[in-house]
């Protein structure tokens, strides 16, 4: 039995990964996490008390991070700020969260001298056109934006600590997650929250973008095979087969809940929006022997669907501000 610290558990992954890891195994997980405005505290409700416990605090408090680094033997790194539009309007808590967060966290596991793992992005390899080759692990780094540089940055600190400081860590590259509580200010939820309140969803620019979907069950399972089996300063691409364009997925949103596969408008485009993200997951296959299980796109994105108009009470306080602030960009 081991004890994991969980940065950013109460948020969407984070969150996900906790339900998950206490389900499966008999460990003691304690969550730390700032509670910004992604936090849901509901996410991490009826879990068992006698083994878990969250703490409010930021990852950038230097002698609470010591601290609770030292009280645990694994520590997964999911805490960020996650949402490239929000990078736009005000990269400032990006760098301080994802970079200064994450050096504060490697400096207490050299310390401490901890096993990590550090959850990051495709985005850090930038985009891809149409026709090019999915990521590998050995694709260049090339960040289009404030967040997917700031995780970019983390990476490299990463590294970086396991060559020079010899730390025990590992690094996990995923693709766009959906599932179960994931905030609405994301394209999916945001979608089918809009629908729900009978607003007509909005795609960016002409709609052709392409992400490479994931369930989030996917992305934890293949977290927590990496922490148990990946070989100490590797690498690992998560993906599952997904990729979509929005056009695509609002129209499978749409067709589901039952409204004309064109009632949608498009919109202004975001700067500099990454074209399209496609990942090789063949490493961590052919490495791990691991495999998506949520691979039925259609199935996963109706569950979803499901999973929000049955969880009105998780959302609903936190959609009005959400569309306030995307007004007001
Ligand atoms: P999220 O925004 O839903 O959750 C982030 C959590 O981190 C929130 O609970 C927030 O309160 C917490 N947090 C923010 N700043 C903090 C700080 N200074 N100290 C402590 N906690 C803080 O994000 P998510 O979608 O769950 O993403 C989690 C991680 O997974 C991120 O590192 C992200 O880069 C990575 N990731 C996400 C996806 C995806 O599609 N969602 C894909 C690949 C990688
Ligand atoms: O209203 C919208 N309309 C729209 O067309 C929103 C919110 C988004 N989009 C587009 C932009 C993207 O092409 O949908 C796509 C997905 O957008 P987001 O949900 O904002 O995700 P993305 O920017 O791709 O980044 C996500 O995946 C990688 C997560 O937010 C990151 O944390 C993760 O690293």
């Amino acid at each position: 039995m081991a004890s994991f610290l969980v940065t950013g558990g109460a948020g969407f992954v984070g969150g996900n990964f906790v339900r998950s890891l206490l389900r499966r195994r008999d460990d003691n997980v304690t969550v730390l996490d700032a509670l910004t405005y992604a936090a849901n505290r509901s996410t991490l409700d009826s879990l068992p008390r006698e083994r878990f416990r969250l703490v409010e605090g930021s990852v950038c408090d230097e002698e609470l991070v010591h601290r609770m680094v030292a009280d645990h033997d694994v520590v997964v790194h999911f805490a960020a700020q996650s949402h490239n539009d929000n990078s736009l309007a005000d990269p400032a808590p990006f760098v301080e969260t994802n970079l200064v967060g994450t050096f504060r966290i490697l400096e207490a596991v050299r310390r401490h001298e901890r096993r990590y793992h550090h959850v990051s992005t495709d985005e850090v390899y930038g985009d891809l056109a149409v026709d090019q080759a999915r990521f590998t692990e050995a694709s260049p780094y090339a960040p289009s934006s404030p967040y997917s540089a700031t995780k970019a940055g983390s990476d490299h600190l990463v590294r970086a600590w396991v060559r020079s400081y010899g730390i025990r860590a590992t690094i996990s590259n995923c693709s766009n997650n959906y599932g179960p509580f994931q905030h609405v200010e994301k394209f999916i939820p945001r979608q089918i929250t809009n629908l729900i309140d009978g607003v007509r969803p909005v795609l960016y620019g002409s709609g052709d973008n392409v992400r490479d979907w994931i369930h989030v069950d996917d992305h934890t399972d293949a977290v927590l095979a990496i922490i148990e089996r990946g070989r100490i300063g590797e690498t690992y691409l998560i993906g599952a087969d997904g990729e979509r364009s929005n056009r695509e997925v609002i129209e499978l949103i749409l067709a589901a809940m039952r409204r004309p596969v064109d009632a949608y408008d498009l919109v202004a485009d975001r700067p500099g929006h990454d074209l399209r993200y496609a990942i090789d997951w063949s490493k961590l296959r052919d490495e791990l022997g691991w495999r998506p299980r949520h691979g039925d796109f259609a199935r996963g994105l109706q569950e979803t669907i499901s999973w929000y108009r049955d969880n009105e009470s998780w959302w609903r306080p936190t959609k009005a501000a959400t569309e306030a602030r995307y007004a007001s960009e």
